[in-house]
């Protein structure tokens, strides 16, 4: 089962359909169909691109990688596949402190809802242990990305956050009200981001607070539109049926949500049931002059507008699509709309300039679509090389088709012609691909990754839970080739490949940075200066603990505080040098933390083991790094 390609070229198209119906969506045997075709035409059109890079070598694409139920941001060089850095997110981070420090904590829950909140301290937690991120995208501005921020979801806990691309730290996550589990993330293309869009999966009573239960008619699902500057709910949308994935246009004027659930049902076989679901178009001229107007409810804060199928409002319009479409991918030329059927063959091409249409009295909610060519089994999501062609993954067929957006339109229009151009086997069960530049109207068409669920036998064995299988595929000619194999851990959805020279991350924090303002505060208020002072403070049962480091030692080789004391250790990293991170763990304490040049870190923890605790830093910093430690001298409480 190697990468062999396969073709399709001039058979008579399968009705798959049938095939896919009634719960046979699942992983298949692994196979790409088996058709071949006769002559094996190729055009070439570009050089290959170069794959391999020698060491120190640097890439020219980021990748920036979601990680699924991991709950981290991966960045990998592209396409060399060297994974560059784990940024934690929404998890809980072993070298950072991610999740432990004051500064992480911070971030982690100030934008969490009181009742959230008190449902955590319930459980004896702060925040959230885990998270589901599946899609992280770059910020745009004017159609391309603009290296400010990368945004992304947690379909676990209905949170989204972002990652400053300068530090590449998250400095935002805020909590979703009234939604349950977001899914679908995108942000504005146009003007720039502005908005991000966030789709509510999973149906719910619009006030969850149990008084309705098993009451299906009064669920409802919401689309939630958040400012990405001020990371704040700017205004939702109640919509009909479920929302899976979402994109918008480059005009600025749309966003485009899939409903795989247009039935509502609570089962899979009333979540099937119907031949046709839905995208929902949400006007969002519309819809801020509606909430500017005040035709809204406000819940949890948030003005939120009814766009329910039958309100024949202004505000949302829905598009009858082939059976429980998933992806949505907006074309590069600035036009086309895909909508990935999944239990249908077929993908929908929606063309914007046909969609002011829709919102016409009595006009045909279909109209708007160009083109809806039969791909093959189970297309989940589509990518662009900017040259007029679509890349379309067949979860079922284990395939990544090519195929001709132009061709598709004059088929649909009734010419006798054939839109796919080839196919190629991937290993297996392709999920999100993506292209290098591929969701800007920056598309260049260098490579093209797929995003494989199953990786099988492609690797040494590990046991029962295998990785994933990313596979790069070269696209410079007709025929696409397989040309890396790639495993990963859980559970990457999706990635955005972006051209390294629109990253520009610093080498050291700035003294003055946000991030570790409130260290910076409590200092002043303590009077201590935390570029030049070591010293501690008791105040009352608390302690605050200042030190500097510079490799390889710290500010105070030893500090003493009283059993049960809260205690909060501030270290200021005062080496400035590219690379010299030092770190601060507490042997038996549970205390670790990251410190990146120039950067403030601190860490509050109850003193309750009394004795002798050496402190020391953990990320290797010189050669007298062992030598970096210190002692934390706990009195014991006097009996
Ligand atoms: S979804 Cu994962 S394969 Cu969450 Cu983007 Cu389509
Ligand atoms: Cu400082 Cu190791």
């Amino acid at each position: 089962m190697s990468g062999e390609e396969t073709k399709r070229k001039g058979l008579s198209r399968r009705n798959l359909m049938a095939a896919t119906a009634g719960g046979a969506f699942v992983a298949g045997s692994g196979m790409g169909s088996n058709l071949l075709s006769g002559a094996l035409v190729s055009k070439a059109h570009a050089a290959t691109p170069k794959l391999h890079f020698e060491p120190g070598e640097l890439d020219p694409y980021y990748g920036f990688w979601s990680s699924g139920q991991t709950g981290e941001m991966r960045i990998l060089g592209f396409p060399s596949m060297r994974e560059l850095m784990r940024v934690p997110v929404f998890n809980r981070c072993s070298a950072t402190g991610w999740g432990q420090t004051n500064e992480s904590l911070k971030v982690l829950t100030e934008g969490l809802t009181e009742e959230t909140k008190e449902f955590l301290a319930a459980k004896g937690m702060k925040t959230y242990d885990n998270g589901d991120l599946h899609h992280p995208h770059m910020s745009f501005t004017d159609g391309t990305y603009d290296g400010r921020y990368l945004f992304m979801q947690d379909k676990a806990n209905t949170r989204v956050a972002r990652v400053r691309c300068d530090v590449m730290k998250c400095d935002k996550i805020i909590e979703i009200p009234n939604a349950q589990d977001i899914h679908g993330m995108r942000p504005q293309k146009f003007p720039r981001t502005g908005y991000v869009f966030a789709n509510g999966e999973h149906e719910a009573p619009l006030v969850n607070d149990g008084t309705i239960l098993d009451d299906p008619s009064q669920y409802v699902n919401i689309f939630t539109a958040i400012d990405g500057d001020e990371m704040k709910v700017s205004w939702q949308v109640i919509v009909s049926g479920n929302l899976d994935n979402t994109d918008c246009d480059y005009q600025g004027k749309y966003a485009f949500s899939t409903s795989y659930n247009s039935e509502m049902g609570m089962n899979l076989a009333e979540m099937t049931e119907s031949e046709l679901d839905h995208v929902v178009v949400f006007n969002i001229k519309a819809i801020e002059e509606g909430v500017a107007a005040g035709d809204v409810q406000v819940l949890n804060g948030v003005p939120v507008i009814d766009g329910r199928k039958g309100q024949n409002k202004k505000y949302t319009r829905y598009i009858p699509i082939p059976n429980s479409p998933h992806g949505v991918n907006t074309a590069p030329d600035g036009v086309h709309i895909m909508i990935n059927g999944k239990l249908s063959p077929t993908v929908s091409v929606i063309d914007v300039t046909k969609v002011d249409a829709l919102f016409e009295e009595d006009a045909d909610p279909r109209s708007c679509i160009v083109a809806e060519p039969e791909l093959g089994l189970g297309p989940l999501h589509t990518a662009f090389d900017g040259k007029g062609f679509a890349y379309t993954t067949l979860f079922l067929d284990s395939q990544m088709v090519k195929w001709d957006i132009a061709k598709a339109i004059r088929a649909f229009a009734g010419e006798d012609v054939d839109p796919i151009v080839s196919k190629v086997d991937v290993h297996y069960q392709p999920g999100h691909n993506h292209t290098t530049m591929g969701e800007t109207k920056e598309a260049d068409g260098a490579w093209l990754i797929s995003l494989n669920k199953f990786s099988k036998d492609r690797f040494l064995n590990v046991g029962p839970l295998k990785p994933e299988n990313e596979q790069i595929i070269d696209i410079s000619t007709d025929e696409m080739k397989v040309v890396h194999d790639g495993p990963t851990f859980a559970e990457p959805h999706d990635v955005c490949l972006v051209r390294a020279d629109i990253v520009n991350p610093v080498n050291v924090w700035s003294r003055d940075d946000t991030m570790f303002a409130d260290a910076v505060a409590q200092a002043k208020a303590d009077g201590v200066d935390l570029e030049y002072d070591d010293v501690v403070i008791e105040d009352g049962d608390k302690v605050r603990v200042y030190m500097t480091s510079v490799a390889p030692q710290f500010g105070l080789e030893k500090f003493t505080v009283k059993q049960g004391q809260e205690v909060t250790v501030y270290v200021t990293n005062l080496d400035d040098v590219d690379d010299v991170t030092h770190g601060f763990s507490i042997s038996n304490y549970g205390v670790a933390m990251e410190v990146a040049p120039q950067a403030t870190a601190s860490v509050t923890f109850t003193a309750n083991r009394p004795g002798v605790h050496w402190f020391y830093c953990q990320w290797f910093c010189h050669a007298l790094h062992m030598e970096m430690r210190g002692r934390m001298l706990v009195e014991p409480r006097k009996a």
